[in-house]
């Protein structure tokens, strides 16, 4: 855990960004006392309200691996600090989904429950996201889990898992169904070939992340889940494509009839492109917020012009950001960003899998 020097350092440069980009904020030398006399008492300080929803916005902004960073400032952030008990946890991760959701036209959330504190590790999510399927390959681990901890189901395809909420205590995982209310799904239908939706291919509306920790000035969130919306790729081209994932290109192929045969024929790039337009058409019917990889990558050059005129670099991954499908004919292939950095805070940062 981390020392009181460090965490009086790292308060200190956030307080004063947290000063510097929020005019009105109180004089960073005042505030920056009061958080050394809090940390000195207690190894660490509680942020204001104003200054947590600064701290995340600002790790969404930071992350380099981030192609949706537009709209960084436009992120409903849930002070959830007070909250620790796994079944209070369980409900407001339920109601963050619904929230999100809402109703397709998918909102960015964030819910940060209780940070750790010295000696006193909080609760966290065991898991990726919310929400994952228990026939996903990528699951494996949690399903064994959630079968050890008495989980009854996992055999149809498309099964959502239960949330498992790791207490702080260190006692052993609980797990919770989640309700049916709260996970809205699109079954995966395709423009002009009718035959397409009897591959019973669907994918839930909300990718919420939760596997990463917020950390902002010094203290750690473990339990910080945050969402966004798709960007078509994520599922047509590696959730439903990849070979380790559903692989899906052989039988999307046979369905339109190519030549599978060679690899010359570009049978899986052409099954690839039929696959994102399923994705992109299911999503737009069924009014469900998604975004496709053209548009995306046209808003992250917007956001990385407009922050350059406010003297911001941002830290890009060039490997993450092009998009897994005629990345050259996307406009982010064709150049080079500002390197990602480590050490930048706020930040999210992986957590080991449990
Ligand atoms: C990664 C898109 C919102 C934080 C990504 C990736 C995409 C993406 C395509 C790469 C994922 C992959 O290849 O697996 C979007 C879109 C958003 C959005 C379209 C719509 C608003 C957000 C929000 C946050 C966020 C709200 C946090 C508050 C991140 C982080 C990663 C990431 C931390 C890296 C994840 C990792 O390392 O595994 N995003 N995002 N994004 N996004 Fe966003
Ligand atoms: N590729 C993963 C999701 C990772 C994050 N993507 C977002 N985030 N769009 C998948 O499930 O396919 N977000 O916060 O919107």
């Amino acid at each position: 855990p981390p020392g009181h020097d460090d965490v009086l350092d790292a308060a200190a440069t956030f307080i004063r960004q947290f000063a510097t980009e929020n005019p009105g904020a109180t004089d960073p030398r005042r505030r920056i006392a009061e958080v050394a006399a809090e940390v000195n008492l207690h190894g660490t300080y509680v942020h204001t309200p104003e200054e947590l929803a600064f701290g995340a916005r600002a790790a969404w902004r930071n992350s380099a691996r981030c192609i949706g960073r537009l709209y960084w400032n436009n992120l409903t952030v849930r002070d959830l600090r007070h909250v620790e008990d796994p079944d209070d946890i369980a409900e407001h991760c339920f109601e963050h989904l619904r929230l999100a959701t809402n109703g397709g036209r998918i909102r960015p959330v964030i819910s940060v429950f209780a940070p750790d504190r010295p000696g006193r590790p909080a609760s966290t999510l065991l898991g990726e996201q919310l929400v994952r399927y228990a026939d996903d390959p990528r699951s494996t681990h949690r399903v064994a889990l959630a079968k050890e901890l008495g989980w009854k189901g996992g055999e149809s395809p498309f099964e959502v898992l239960p949330l498992m909420v790791q207490p702080g205590s260190g006692r052993p995982p609980e797990f919770y169904e989640i309700p049916e209310d709260a996970v809205l799904e699109v079954p995966l239908t395709h423009p002009h070939h009718p035959g397409f939706a009897a591959m019973g291919l669907r994918w839930y509306a909300v990718p919420a992340v939760s596997d990463m920790s917020l950390e902002i000035g010094g203290v750690i969130y473990p339990a910080a889940p945050f969402n966004g919306w798709y960007m078509g790729t994520e599922i047509g081209s590696r959730n439903l494509g990849d070979t380790d994932r559903y692989d899906c290109l052989p039988a999307v192929a046979a369905l339109f009839g190519l030549d599978t045969g060679n690899d010359r024929t570009l049978w899986r790039d052409r099954a690839l492109v039929e696959l994102n337009l399923a994705v992109l058409h299911s999503y737009e019917q069924a009014g469900v917020t998604i975004a496709d990889h053209h548009s995306e990558s046209t808003r992250f050059l917007a956001h990385v012009e407009r922050e350059g005129r406010r003297g911001r670099p941002v830290p890009t991954d060039w490997s993450w950001i092009v998009p897994p499908l005629s990345g050259s004919a996307t406009a982010v292939f064709h150049r080079y960003y500002d390197p990602p950095d480590p050490e930048l805070r706020p930040a999210f940062v992986h957590r080991a899998p449990a």
